[in-house]
């Protein structure tokens, strides 16, 4: 995996950190301003046959640009600023002919019919009719091509019911696959239960996306994982995968850089919702049961007050 460096000028970072400091404005404002969209890095991730650019988007969304190499044909996930994925398809000099929309919030698809305005004939995926320009609606394990990678669409109900997370691999190709989630899965967390249950949210990470390659990297919809690492800690305050991911993504936060993708693999180690068949788990909820431990451990995570270190 390459990483390539993106917008961010690291001189005016610093130059911002020294302004921050002069005016006696603490680090905590710089990680508001650091948040904006226009200071988080945008970074390419090489991938063997696919390169997948993120794109950071509104506070802490990320909208992904996946390029065949071999057919230099793209397609954007959940495209919200469309300006942005325009101007950076013009950048790859690549053909964008499709969008993969994970689920109908705006914050995801807001997007859509703009950008089907700027780029006419493109394919809209998506699992859901309240997505808007939709032209192909998918279910579970539909199948699409972009160029020469395989996508498979993967139904996880939870979150919104029509979510779809895209699992995509190249025939014959020993890189890792990658799978984008949306927001059912996080870095070290997951979505919350708008439009269903508990259960089927157990379905969704441990036997959907838990059953594919341990190696598949995750390319997520937000940039939550430290609330998220903060929030692991407190349910298993001895996991020392959770106290390192967590080190490791402070020091990514400050540098502006995004701490995606992850595994599924990694996931396990560190992710609460993805570990609610170990003992420990269930132990903090009080319940001997994976589902009941992830239900218990949702709700409390609703209401769960991030603290500040
Ligand atoms: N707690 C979120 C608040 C925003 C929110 O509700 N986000 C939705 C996705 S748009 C979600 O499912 N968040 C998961 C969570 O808060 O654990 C944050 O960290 O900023
Ligand atoms: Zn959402
Ligand atoms: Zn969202």
């Amino acid at each position: 995996m390459v990483y390539g460096r993106g917008l961010l000028c690291l001189r005016s970072l610093a130059a911002l950190g020294a302004a921050c400091a002069r005016r006696g404005l603490g680090p905590a404002l710089l990680g508001i301003l650091l948040h904006h969209t226009d200071l988080r890095k945008s970074v390419t991730v090489k991938q063997g046959a696919m390169k997948i650019e993120l794109l950071p988007a509104l506070t802490d969304n990320y909208m992904y640009l996946l390029i065949d190499e071999d057919t230099q044909e793209a397609a954007i996930v959940d495209p919200v600023q469309p300006q942005k994925v325009v101007e950076t398809v013009k950048k790859h000099g690549v053909k964008l002919t499709t969008v993969l929309t994970t689920h109908h919030h705006w914050d995801h698809a807001g997007g859509n019919e703009k950008l089907v305005k700027l780029e006419p004939g493109l394919k809209v995926y998506g699992g859901d009719d309240r997505i808007g320009a939709l032209t192909h609606k998918v279910t579970h394990l539909s199948t699409l091509q972009v160029g020469s990678l395989n996508i498979k669409c993967l139904s996880t109900p939870c979150h919104t019911s029509g979510h779809i997370c895209y699992f995509v691999s190249k025939p014959g190709g020993s890189e890792p696959p990658a799978v984008f989630t949306g927001d059912t899965l996080f870095v070290a967390g997951c979505g919350k239960f708008f439009e269903g249950t508990a259960d089927e949210m157990y379905k969704a990470l441990i036997q959907v996306l838990g059953r594919l390659p341990p190696e598949t990297r995750v390319y997520c919809g937000h940039e939550y994982t430290i609330n998220n690492l903060k929030f692991a800690r407190h349910v298993e305050p001895n996991n020392t995968a959770i106290q390192e991911k967590l080190a490791w993504a402070k020091e990514k936060y400050a540098n502006g850089e995004p701490t995606v993708p992850s595994t599924l693999a990694e996931e396990f180690t560190y992710n609460p919702f993805m570990r609610v068949r170990e003992k420990s788990v269930q132990q903090h909820a009080g319940e001997v049961d994976p589902v009941t431990t992830m239900r218990a451990i949702r709700r409390e995570k609703d209401q769960f007050k991030v603290p500040r270190d």
